[in-house]
């Protein structure tokens, strides 16, 4: 490994892209003024803000959480239990955990106990466990940070999911969601904004910072992930990286710069309050109330037949 290109320490990772060796406090430094940097260019938000940070227990979460926290910015935790076994206690000990430690508040939000498990509505409905889950996420997100009155959400997606996500919906030309794909979700229409600060960073940058920071995570994936298409595609991507650095940020930046503003043609949704919830659907009864009626409905059956 190579010296440190700030001191004459021994580095302890290249990056091979911006060409750079970094020794431990150098490659932390350089990875909060990268994050720091994102969050200004793209007016993020700032030191005013009351910050609520999606967390899962895995390394891009709680890295994110620990990176805006060392930075000085207002930074609370939610931690969603989605209820998948194991994997869901695990990482709420672990979000939990790194709370305590940077003595940050964690707010937790249990599937179970306002609508049911994953497992339980992946039985229920004939979609993917990943697409329900999504949908939920989302609703108690926007619902949590609303309700507890914090004005921005961020997530730990970094370059590599953002790369997998433009890659799947370029393979498709799926305009609506190229369109929306953008480091920053402006808040209105019931919406609180939402924010990624890691989408500069690619995931060995984020898994180094994590491990170097000492940051106890999660490190098994959530068992329904296997078999996801975008695993694929950060396969692919990661062998086009490797054999010329620097692909997947340009692939990334050159979207948002060049291509976006050419499709981003204003949308008109037709954004209404959800008549039972009153969050923002674009029907007259958003998809997590239908889904919370159709469980009602499947245990009054089972009632019945019993
Ligand atoms: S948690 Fe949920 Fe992911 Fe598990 S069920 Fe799929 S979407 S894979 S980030
Ligand atoms: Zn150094
Ligand atoms: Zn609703």
């Amino acid at each position: 490994m190579r010296k440190c290109a700030k001191c004459s320490e021994k580095g302890v990772i290249y990056l091979p892209q911006h060409r750079l060796a970094l020794c431990k406090t150098h490659y932390l430094e350089w990875f909060e003024n990268r994050v720091e940097k994102t969050v200004k260019t793209f007016s993020m938000f700032s030191k005013k803000d009351d910050i609520l940070v999606a967390v899962s227990g895995g390394k891009d979460s709680l890295g994110v959480w620990h990176a805006l926290w060392a930075l000085g910015y207002k930074v609370d935790g939610l931690y969603i239990n989605l209820g998948i076994g194991e994997y869901s206690e695990l990482s709420e000990k672990k979000a939990k955990a790194f709370a305590d430690k940077i003595g940050r508040k964690l707010h937790v939000v249990s599937l179970k106990e306002n609508i049911a498990d994953i497992p339980t509505l992946k039985e229920l409905q004939d979609r993917p466990a990943c697409s329900i889950c999504g949908t939920l996420k989302r609703y108690y997100m926007n619902l949590t940070a609303k309700k507890l009155g914090y004005s921005v959400i961020v997530t730990g997606h970094n370059l590599d999911d953002e790369c997998a996500v433009l890659m799947g919906n370029v393979l498709s030309w799926n305009i609506e969601y190229l369109v929306r794909q953008y480091p920053v979700l402006e808040e209105g229409n019931g919406f609180v904004r939402k924010v990624k600060p890691l989408c500069l960073v690619s995931e060995k940058e984020s898994a180094m910072y994590a491990f170097l920071s000492g940051i106890d995570f999660v490190e098994d994936e959530c068992p329904y992930s296997v078999g996801a298409s975008s695993i694929n595609y950060k396969l692919l991507m990661s062998k086009i990286e490797e054999e010329s650095p620097g692909t997947k940020l340009r692939f990334y930046l050159e979207f948002i710069r060049k291509v976006r503003p050419m499709l981003a043609i204003k949308k008109d949704l037709h954004l209404r309050p959800c008549q039972v919830c009153g969050e923002p659907t674009t029907s007259d009864v958003c998809s997590v109330c239908r889904l919370r009626m159709r469980l009602e409905n499947s245990k009054a059956e089972m009632r019945r037949d019993f």
